[in-house]
């Protein structure tokens, strides 16, 4: 039951888009970096939407939602307007949409604003993209390779051991 329950917790958030309405395209695209800040986010879907019941939002790094309109079905594709268009930053457009044979699509992406004219985004919240080799390595996968390293010099101190012992009995 319990590896069930696991099993279902892995496969169910992406089954209902996979098997139904799914996203297809969007503007701006998933992992878009824009020099020019987008004045809507569409995001469109494998099949047509109900306009009644399309939630599409956009939130910036600190998640505070943005200004926007409500969502503007068209078919497939569901668009809000953004007033005033946001700074620069990386932003997330989380959506939840219904299809017309009733199905949910639920998901979320990221784009990023970067225009040369603006001033930096804000440093506050999570980092935007870490320049290239001056992170830090990350901690966890250093300490399972201590654990590991560790693990395996006991294993060959103690087979060494076992083997004098051998020898000398
Ligand atoms: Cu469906």
């Amino acid at each position: 039951m319990l590896t069930f329950a696991a099993f279902a917790a892995v496969l169910l958030p992406g089954s209902p888009a996979w098997a139904h309405a799914e996203l297809i395209a969007s503007t701006p695209v998933r992992d878009a970096t824009l020099a020019q800040a987008p004045t809507a986010v569409t995001v469109t879907f494998s099949e047509r939407l109900n306009p009644e019941f399309a939630t599409i939002v956009v939130s910036d790094s600190a998640r505070r939602r943005l200004a926007a309109s409500a969502p503007v079905v068209d078919a497939g594709s569901g668009t809000v307007t953004l007033s005033p268009p946001p700074g620069n930053g990386t932003y997330t457009v989380a959506y939840r949409v219904v299809s017309v044979d009733g199905h949910t699509a639920q998901g979320s992406y990221t784009f990023t604003v970067a225009d040369p004219a603006l001033p930096a985004a804000p440093t506050t919240g999570p980092p935007v993209a870490a320049p290239a080799g001056s992170g830090g390595l990350p901690t966890g996968p250093l300490i399972g390779l201590g654990v590991f390293v560790a693990a395996i010099t006991l294993l060959g101190y103690v087979s060494w051991r076992r083997h004098r012992r051998g020898e000398s009995q």
